[in-house]
Parts: C-alpha cells; sequence; structure tokens
C-alpha cells in the first residue's frame, strides 16, 4: 500500500486532493512531542506504521507555526524557516517536497511554506513532528476538509511517524493498530493532565545527528538481536504510565520513562555497525541525575535520538534542578501554551483562523470557549459550584459564574484546554466530560466588548472532600449552591450573574 493510496481514501469525498481553495492562505500550529514510551522500529516504512503503540507530552508552547499558500507564479515551492529560504536541493526540502507532492491538485500547483518554530531544535527535540502537524492541519484549513483529528493523525503519520502524536496538547497516545492501511493507526489524547509536570532540556550537541533516527531505526529492526523483546517491554511501560499519569505517580511516570529510553538506547547499541547518539557529557548529565535521586530529588532523564537529555521533574523540585544544571531550559507543558490568541470559527464550529483575545472581543467576532460546571451530590441535592470572578478580569469583573471557563489556544485541544484552565484558576485536576456546545452572543455590560462564542459545556463530578486553591488573581470568591437557589437568584439577582451563566447552567440541567 502506497501513501498515495491512504489520501486518496481519506480524501475520496472530495473530488481529488484540491476541493475548493476558500481562503487565500491558511496557518496552523502545532506542539512538539516528547516521548515517555518511545517509537522505535516501523513494520512498514513507506507508511511509517510502527512496531509498537507509544505515548508522548506534548511540550507547551514549544512547536511550529506554519503558513500555506501558493507561489503566484514559479517553477517550484518555497519554503521558508524562520525566515531564511531553504535550498530546494536540501535534504529538508527534498523530504518536504516529496509529502506536498502528494497534496498538488496538479503539477503546476507549487506551494509557499513558511514556517516558524520555537522548537529548540539543537536540543534533539523532533521539529519534523510538530512541522508535519502543523503542515497537515493547515492544509485541512487551505482546503477546507474539515477532516476529524483522527484522519489528521494518520495524514501527519505520512510525514513523520511522531507527526501524528502532535495535533494535541498534554499526554497523548499514538496506537499501533493492525490493518495494513493503517487507518487504526493514529494518536489520540488522554483526558488526563498533570498541570505540577515540568521538562528540562539539556544540550550538548549543536552538530546535526551523524545517522538519522529513520535509518537508525531500520537498522535496529534489521540487525538487533534484542529487537523481538522490545514490543514486551512497550507494553509493560505503557501499562506503567497510563497508571502513573491516573494515580499522579511521579516516581513510577520518571523512572518508566527513563528505563524505557534507556532500552531503546541499549537496542541501538547492539545492531550491527552499532549506534550511539551519547557523548561523554551525556553520560556525566545521567550520573549527576542519578547521584540526585541519591540523595532525594526526584528527576529522571529521557533521551531521543541525540547527545542530548530531556528531564522529568515536579514543579516543587524546579529551583533545585535548575541549580544542578544551571545551562537548564525548563517547560512547562501544561501552562507554556501559546497566549492570548484565541480561535475563530465559524457556525458549524469550523476553526476559520486565530485573533488576538482583546479585538475579538472588541470586533464581536466569533470564537471558541469553554465553560465548565464541577457539581456533587450533597444533602440530597445538586449543587454547583460558582466562583466570583476576580476584580482585575478584563470583562465581567466581581460577577458570580460557573466554575470556570476559558478559550482554547490555537493547537489546543478543547478538552485540554478546559484541564489547564480548571487548574489554574482553582487549583484542581480532575475528569471532564463535554456535554455539548452552544452559540450566544452578548454584549459584556459596561465594557464595550461583545461575547460570541462557540461554547462547550463540561462537566465534573466532584465529591463533598475535594479541596480547591483558587487563584486569587482569577477568582476572589467561591461558593457551592443548590440548583434550585441558583435558578431563584438568577431571576431575582441576575446583574450578580455573567450573561452567558444562565445559557450554561441551561445545559447542564438537560444532561440531569
Ligand atoms: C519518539 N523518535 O517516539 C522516537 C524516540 C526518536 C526517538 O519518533 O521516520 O522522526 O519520520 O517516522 O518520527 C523520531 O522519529 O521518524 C522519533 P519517521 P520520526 O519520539
Amino acid at each position: 500500500m502506497q501513501k498515495q493510496d491512504v489520501i486518496k481514501e481519506i480524501l475520496k469525498q472530495f473530488t481529488g486532493v484540491k476541493s475548493s481553495v476558500t481562503l487565500p492562505a491558511a496557518y496552523a500550529w502545532a506542539p512538539a512531542n516528547l516521548a515517555l514510551c518511545k517509537y522505535w522500529g516501523k513494520r512498514d516504512e513507506e507508511l511509517n506504521l510502527p512496531m509498537t503503540s507509544s505515548l508522548s507530552i506534548s511540550l507547551g508552547n514549544r512547536g511550529t507555526f506554519t503558513r500555506i499558500s501558493y507561489v503566484a507564479a514559479g517553477v517550484g515551492d518555497i519554503y521558508v524557516v524562520n525566515g531564511k529560504e531553504v535550498a530546494a536541493g536540501s535534504e529538508f526540502a527534498k523530504r518536504l517536497r516529496a509529502f506536498l507532492d502528494l497534496f498538488r491538485p496538479n503539477k503546476q500547483a507549487f506551494y509557499l511554506v513558511e514556517t516558524e518554530s520555537t522548537v529548540p531544535i539543537a536540543a534533539g527535540l523532533a521539529s519534523s513532528a510538530s512541522g508535519y502537524a502543523a503542515l497537515v492541519l493547515a492544509l485541512n484549513k487551505f482546503y477546507n476538509w474539515n477532516l476529524a483529528k483522527k484522519e489528521l493523525s494518520v495524514l501527519a503519520r505520512l510525514g513523520s511517524g511522531s507527526a501524528c502524536r502532535s495535533l494535541w496538547s498534554g499526554f497523548v497516545e499514538w496506537y499501533r493498530g493492525e490493518r495494513s492501511d493503517g487507518m487504526d493507526c493514529y494518536a489520540a489524547p488522554l483526558t488526563l493532565g498533570w498541570p505540577e509536570l515540568r521538562i528540562g532540556t539539556l544540550i550538548f550537541s549543536h552538530q546535526a545527528k551523524k545517522i538519522s533516527s529513520r535509518q537508525a531505526m531500520a537498522q535496529t529492526v534489521a540487525t538487533s538481536k534484542f529487537y523481538p523483546m522490545w514490543p514486551c517491554q512497550v507494553e509493560v511501560d505503557l501499562q506503567k504510565i497510563h497508571q502513573a499519569i491516573s494515580t499522579q505517580d511521579f516516581v513510577l511516570l520518571g523512572s518508566t520513562a527513563e528505563h524505557n529510553s534507556l532500552a531503546m538506547h541499549a537496542l541501538m547499541q547492539s545492531t550491527l555497525p552499532p549506534i550511539i547518539y551519547s557523548n561523554s557529557d551525556t553520560i556525566a548529565a545521567m550520573q549527576r541525575v542519578w547521584e540526585l535521586r541519591h540523595a532525594g530529588i526526584e528527576v529522571f532523564f529521557t533521551q531521543d535520538a541525540g547527545a542530548n537529555l530531556q528531564l522529568l521533574f515536579l514543579a516543587n523540585e524546579e529551583h533545585i534542578v535548575q541549580s544542578a544544571f544551571p545551562e537548564l531550559e525548563i517547560i512547562r507543558p501544561f501552562f507554556d501554551m501559546r497566549s492570548e490568541q484565541l480561535i475563530l470559527v465559524d457556525e458549524t464550529d469550523r476553526e476559520i483562523g486565530v485573533g488576538e483575545k482583546l479585538p475579538v472581543h472588541v470586533n464581536g467576532q466569533l470564537h471558541r470557549a469553554f465553560s465548565v460546571v464541577l457539581w456533587r451530590r450533597h444533602n440530597g441535592n445538586i449543587e454547583v459550584l460558582l466562583q466570583q470572578r476576580s476584580k482585575h478580569k478584563y470583562h465581567s469583573a466581581n460577577l458570580w459564574s460557573n466554575s470556570c471557563c476559558g478559550h482554547p489556544r490555537p493547537g489546543e485541544d478543547v478538552l485540554a484546554a478546559a484541564m489547564r484552565r480548571l487548574h489554574e484558576e482553582m487549583g484542581v485536576t480532575m475528569p471532564l466530560r463535554e456535554v455539548g456546545t452552544f452559540l450566544y452572543r452578548a454584549e459584556l455590560p459596561g465594557s464595550g466588548l461583545y461575547e460570541h462564542e462557540m461554547d462547550h459545556v463540561f462537566v465534573g463530578e466532584c465529591s463533598t472532600q475535594l479541596a480547591l486553591k483558587p487563584n486569587r488573581d482569577e477568582v476572589q470568591a467561591f461558593s457551592w449552591m443548590t440548583i434550585d437557589r441558583l435558578l431563584a437568584d438568577l431571576n431575582e439577582n441576575s446583574q450578580q450573574y455573567t450573561v452567558w451563566l444562565p445559557q450554561v447552567m441551561a445545559f447542564f440541567l438537560s444532561t440531569k
């Protein structure tokens, strides 16, 4: 099976690749990702089908922003990376051109692809993952395909295997699948986050790798006698990582990721000829990490196909790890998102662009948003958690509202955004369930701003023991209120509540 066959199948509802170009240019953003359980070895090199499943964490605001348009007149594609045009004969350009060849409506259609990368490329973090993911997202907008994320994940995989995990923020699992056409081989996000998680990148080598991961993988599968053990290792490690995430057991997460990475490098040492990405700095840093652990600091490492290391630790160890490794660049995967950019949508919630938060509210442009309602059963009643917005909020200050609300950022999954914001505002992490969306437009009294939102409503059931830690910059008070009392008060004292709360509550009630 060839890539073209897969693309044909996915785009069969359209008349060929082109469909209708409705935009002069389209742009998209995708995060880089770091595998905690690695992808190493393919069962199909043409389709980038892996031998095993894998699991990653996306790297917050480290990623790739891509804009795609047609070259007005010319004889070939133009690729611009971080403001510099890429030589047409380079390996990078050849690989990208071959991928885009799969998506040309005719042989004379040439693309201008402009990308900006915030991935520390020298740190050995795969920029190809976010690059191909952003490119596929941009093509989806450019041609107005409106494909589901699962299909986009399959398309991104055809560019680079690990790219299929770069369509979401947070934890993402890539399923191996069984089919020879790979239609069941795609990634999907996990519902749980871990806001305290930190990733530190240590850079030891700025040189290009002597052997690409693509080549190294193929050599491992072909020549390592230990390779047949790898799927068993992955199966166990995936189970442990799932358990670590669901119980927030950091030592289990870190030790499993470190072990998985060492096992992958052990496989490479057993190939013919051997492959060793580490240099003496890599080994010295590993030993430093082990010394810190011996001294009681919970820090672990993972290493991709390069000399550099990524450290894993929690927020409470940030200072001590930073002082042990002064050159460490720290990423907060659940916080360092692209900020203050909102996703503009049409009335079917299809993404049509991005916009700065304030102008979007001044102009009343339709954008994607979410509202979270936490609820509990207490003394035979259903109670919902209300928050009083801080006096510093840019609109609806001091008003009472549902438990949390906000906007997903470009490239951010709306559930991941709801989880992120719930933690930022109320200091809690819990599973949320989306119960639907509604569209509303309202003037925000006294602010000159308009809310015009496609609002995704999430609910989460809490225990009566739930400990809230509200962020005082966002929330000045909170209160659990029975539904009956809230509905009565919304009638009597509506000016004390946000304009969107009645609709959110009506939605919540319809699910009860
Ligand atoms: C990973 N790596 O899971 C593993 C761990 C590197 C080490 O995925 O050939 O660039 O394009 O499918 O995705 C790097 O491999 O390879 C990689 P292709 P890719 O992140």
